[in-house]
């Protein structure tokens, strides 16, 4: 009996020390001791993320690293931004070397399963295309049929672009690099008939080529690209924040609030308003955060409406429509769960 007794004792001590020490090491905890948000970045990809002539750091996805970090800090720059390839993105979140990736990353069941990650919301709903030279005088991806196509390793590219000329019975070439750099140079010197990504990506890298006049972006969308944020498994806090940080832009733009007015919103009476800004609540709490992390993301970067019109909307280079990243209210996928 007394033996028995002793295992028991030593079982809770053992859970109690496993409970303690996670409380320490928590993401949120290193993030705050470390006073930085390391977030994972695409290597430079225009209106997503992309660092300026002054290496300062914007686009949609940067925005959301910037929304945690005003969440977390008060102040949108306490971000290391990591420039990761499409190959080696899942390697630097897995050991640690990343908080969080927001880089124009698919979430797909296998990556969602075998990569010990958590996919959040979807910050970007997209879908793969083609890009081809308008003297080309292809008007339609069912065309390509013999094309020789360029695109980038480590990404869902590869297996869409086999499936959809295995599913129409077309014969292609599959030309691919380790960078976006060497796929969209191979591309412009006209080693391929075609360039094949993301739409944002085609949008995207265009404007890198000599002449993005010269080429087309055909109408076939041939896959579904939900692109969103995704951490380690094992940190539902951390896991938390990243979805909620998202779900507060969107909601801040359902509602109207936006980086200009949120000041005046703080004295709103609506109780939805004051339960994204934390005048009433304690939600932030609930998140390991203070009560205003709503009202310091909006008035740090913003609603997801200004992000998305300012990086890759009708405010930006790419000029990207709404479309299905429109709200829910508006025709769109974009809904929030209720602050409440
Ligand atoms: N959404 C796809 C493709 C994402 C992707 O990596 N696209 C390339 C081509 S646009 C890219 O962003 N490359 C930039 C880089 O490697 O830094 C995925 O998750 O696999």
């Amino acid at each position: 009996m007394k033996k028995l007794l002793m295992s028991v004792a030593v079982g809770a001590a053992v859970v109690l020390a496993a409970g303690a020490a996670s409380a320490q090491t928590t993401t949120l905890n290193q993030v705050k001791a470390r006073g930085t948000l390391q977030c994972g970045s695409n290597t430079g990809l225009a209106g997503f993320g992309l660092p300026d002539a002054q290496g300062v750091w914007a686009g949609l996805d940067v925005d959301l690293c910037r929304a945690m970090s005003a969440a977390i800090f008060n102040d949108p720059t306490k971000v290391k931004f990591v420039p990761l390839s499409s190959k080696d993105r899942f390697t630097a979140l897995q050991s640690g070397e990343v908080d969080v990736l927001v880089r124009n990353t698919t979430w797909t069941m296998s990556r969602d399963t075998s990569l010990g990650l958590e996919f959040g919301p979807v910050n970007y709903y997209d879908g793969q295309g083609f890009m081809v030279r308008k003297k080309l005088k292809i008007a339609s991806a069912m065309e390509l049929s013999g094309a020789s196509v360029c695109t980038q390793q480590g990404t869902t590219t590869e297996l869409n672009l086999a499936d959809f000329f295995r599913a129409n019975k077309l014969k292609y070439e599959v030309v691919t690099f380790a960078t976006s750099d060497e796929t969209i140079k191979a591309y412009d010197a006209g080693r391929c008939d075609a360039f094949t990504t993301d739409a944002s990506g085609l949008y995207s890298e265009r404007l890198r080529l000599t002449a993005p006049d010269d080429h087309i972006v055909l109408p076939e969308i041939i896959s579904k690209e939900p692109l969103g944020p995704a951490t380690r498994h094992g940190d539902n806090q951390w896991f938390d924040i990243v979805k909620w940080t998202h779900y507060a832009m969107l909601t801040a733009e359902e509602l109207g609030v936006t980086k200009a007015n949120v000041d005046e919103m703080m004295k709103s009476t609506n109780p939805d308003v004051k339960r994204l800004l934390g005048t009433e609540g304690k939600f932030g709490e609930a998140i390991g955060l203070p009560n205003d992390w709503g009202y310091r993301i909006i008035k740090h970067v913003g609603n997801y409406g200004e992000s998305f019109e300012r990086n890759v909307g009708m405010g930006s280079r790419l000029k990207v429509a709404r479309g299905v990243n429109a709200l829910w209210t508006k025709g769109g996928l974009q809904y929030a769960p209720p602050i409440r």
